[in-house]
């Protein structure tokens, strides 16, 4: 029994909520039968990329590689998530091409409002403060993209009910 290899990738602000999405996602999938790999900040930025910076540079490099592994695992049959900012546009579409058609774009959209707010890390505050130089939605750029495969706001909805709703619209594209 097979499974068909995707690559689900989260976008979103620091803080919107992309990384526990994405890991409770995981779970359900793993509680499937489904062979998963996630990759996020803890096990990229501080390991394969950990030459990378946050520099527009930087950036593009990051999503660059984080692309091309991806790709590999799809290649071994894995169902990959990713949990990145990517906030270039342009990026996401390049990667989109490195990883051909089992790429699915899941756009986390919650408010910068929202973000500031909840500012778990109190990176926000640094950021505004200029402690934290180029920082995503404060002194450097996040482009929406205009035509995400999913959206979710994680404001709006439970954990859990975010959750549902993700399997729901991935129903489709997983058999
Ligand atoms: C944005 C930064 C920055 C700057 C450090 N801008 O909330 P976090 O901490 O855990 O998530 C953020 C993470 C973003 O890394 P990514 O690899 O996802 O970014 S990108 O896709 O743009 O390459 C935040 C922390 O790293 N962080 N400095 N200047 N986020």
């Amino acid at each position: 029994k097979g499974q068909k290899p995707l690559t689900l990738w989260f976008t979103g602000l620091s803080g919107s909520g992309k990384s526990t999405l994405a890991n409770e996602l995981e779970k359900r999938l793993v509680a499937m039968g489904k062979h998963t790999m996630l990759l996020d900040g803890d096990n990229v930025r501080h390991g394969l990329n950990k030459d990378l910076g946050f520099t527009e540079e930087g950036r593009i490099e990051n999503i660059r590689r984080i692309a091309e592994v991806s790709r590999l695992m799809n290649d071994a049959g894995l169902i990959t998530i990713t949990s990145f900012i990517s906030p270039y546009k342009k990026d996401r579409e390049k990667a989109k091409e490195i990883i051909g058609e089992a790429f699915i774009e899941i756009f986390v959209s919650t408010s910068l409002e929202e973000c500031e707010k909840r500012d778990v890390k109190g990176l926000y505050k640094k950021a505004r403060a200029g402690e934290i130089p180029e920082f995503t939605g404060i002194s450097s750029p996040y482009e929406q993209p205009d035509n995400p495969d999913i959206q979710i706001d994680s404001e709006k909805y439970s954990i859990e009910e975010a959750t549902d709703f993700l399997m729901k619209q991935l129903q489709q594209h997983i058999d």
